[in-house]
């Protein structure tokens, strides 16, 4: 079967979109509507039991989380060189660097976009929400000084590590965490990858524009 891809537009689903999309994959879209709160219908929760994009449906069953997802399409269209899957070493810096945005990045963001995952009363929301810029400029401090040698994330090669900070950078200058005069070089990234094809056709088929 043709894989599908679960996502919501600007969603972090949009780094498997794009990972598809450069590694040159035949797959469906499907839209799960966050405002009707599709991602909770007992139909997506069999997909996806967190109630979350994404959710990439393959012929061996549903695939969640953009790890997962990430390393699978670069595995499978192996010519794409989407990650340096013959080399130990190297394979082991684009999943160091994918697990970093997982569960220190995305996790940030989630503090300041739905604190209400991690606390209940109001005064709390707004306070978890209030101390989520401080820790993504600090973690973004971090990527700044990894892209030195550039201009990709790993250096001169593309690799799923780029659409994934790609969608995270998106957030931080969209919400205007930051901007280029405290991260020039992810802002420069950002820009760069969004310049992309692959990138500007998962865009357009989400009903985005580059930011
Ligand atoms: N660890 C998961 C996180 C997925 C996630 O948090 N997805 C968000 C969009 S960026 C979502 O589906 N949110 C829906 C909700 O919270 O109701 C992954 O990396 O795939």
């Amino acid at each position: 079967m043709t894989p599908m891809l679960h996502y919501a537009p600007g969603a972090c689903s949009l780094a498997a979109h794009i990972a598809l999309l450069e590694a040159g994959a035949d797959f469906e879209l499907r839209l799960v509507k966050f405002a009707e709160n599709q991602q909770h219908s007992p139909q997506y929760r069999e997909l996806n039991p967190l109630s979350r994009v994404p959710v990439l449906v393959t012929d061996r069953g549903p695939l969640t989380e953009n790890l997962a997802i990430l390393a699978w399409v670069a595995q499978t269209w192996p010519k794409s060189k989407l990650a340096p899957i013959d080399d130990p070493w190297g394979l082991a810096q684009v999943e160091s660097f994918n697990s970093f945005v997982a569960s220190s990045v995305h996790v940030a963001f989630s503090h300041l976009f739905r604190p209400g995952r991690w606390v209940d009363s109001e005064p709390a929301q707004k306070a978890t929400a209030a101390k989520a810029p401080d820790m993504l400029r600090a973690l973004f401090d971090i990527v700044e000084t990894k892209l030195a040698a550039g201009p990709f994330v790993h250096g001169k090669q593309f690799t799923t590590s780029d659409p994934y900070l790609c969608v995270m950078s998106r957030w931080l200058f969209r919400t205007g965490v930051s901007d280029a005069t405290r991260h020039p070089r992810v802002r420069a990234h950002a820009t760069l990858i969004q310049e992309r094809p692959a990138t500007l056709a998962a865009l357009a088929a989400e009903g985005l524009t580059a930011n």
